[in-house]
């Protein structure tokens, strides 16, 4: 299909379904964004600010907040929230669960276009940010790391985390945006990478 000529709505999606369990997914029928991260590195809240809502993806200041897998459908594509990882806090069987849940839908699931992989800039990636970015390596799938809360840091501070990140992450080629769900920095940037993932144009500028 030659998608040049179709283009996203970001800003009327509608919640498909909050899925706990493999067999809730939807049909595997449109491009999915996916964004993935540990929690409370925004995930939630940079779904919010691309489709230009205060709340519509719920955001909490306690990690966990997600514990579903979250389809919010704009039509053509659907963006994708998941649970976080590594929440220290939460059971051993709600871990399983979660753990489960997500693996099963990056191995099933054939439409993933994009993973928007999210860190929070302030912080060095943890092992499991490197065992997912070496995941997303090893299947091919597209990804953008994308480091989150830069409106926490000053220039100086930017650069220094920057150049840390990129050394920890040690694999050429990828993908780098620095963000904030705050200010909307780069979010613009993020829509466009969305965008060309499916080539497809956005509707209009936000
Ligand atoms: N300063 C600042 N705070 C942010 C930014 N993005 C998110 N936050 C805050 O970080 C906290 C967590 O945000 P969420 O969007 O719920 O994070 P999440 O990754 O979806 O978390 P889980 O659902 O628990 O995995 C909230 O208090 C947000 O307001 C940002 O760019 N800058
Ligand atoms: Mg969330």
């Amino acid at each position: 299909m030659n998608n040049n000529n179709l283009k996203i709505n970001f800003n009327n999606p509608k919640l498909e379904i909050s899925a706990g369990d493999v067999f809730q997914l939807p049909a595997d029928n449109l491009p999915e964004i996916v964004f993935s991260g540990k929690s409370n590195v925004g995930k939630s809240s940079i779904i919010n600010k691309i489709i230009n809502r205060k709340s519509f993806a719920r955001v909490s200041n306690t990690p966990g907040k997600t514990s579903t897998i979250n389809f919010y459908n704009t039509g053509v594509v659907r963006l994708v929230d998941l649970p976080g990882y590594g929440y220290a806090k939460r059971s051993f069987s709600e871990k399983k669960r979660w753990s489960e849940l997500v693996q099963s839908y990056f191995l099933n699931r054939k439409n993933i276009t994009l993973v928007v992989q999210i860190i929070d800039i302030r912080h060095l990636p943890s092992l499991e940010d490197l065992q997912m970015v070496k995941y997303l390596i090893d299947s091919q799938l597209p990804f953008v790391v994308s480091l989150n809360k830069i409106d926490k840091l000053n220039k100086t501070q930017r650069e220094i985390k920057l150049s840390k990140i990129n050394s920890e992450l040690k694999y050429n080629n990828i993908n780098v945006l620095v963000l904030s769900s705050k200010t909307g920095e780069n979010i613009e940037t993020l829509r466009q990478i969305i965008c060309s993932s499916v080539q497809l144009l956005p509707l209009k500028k936000a």
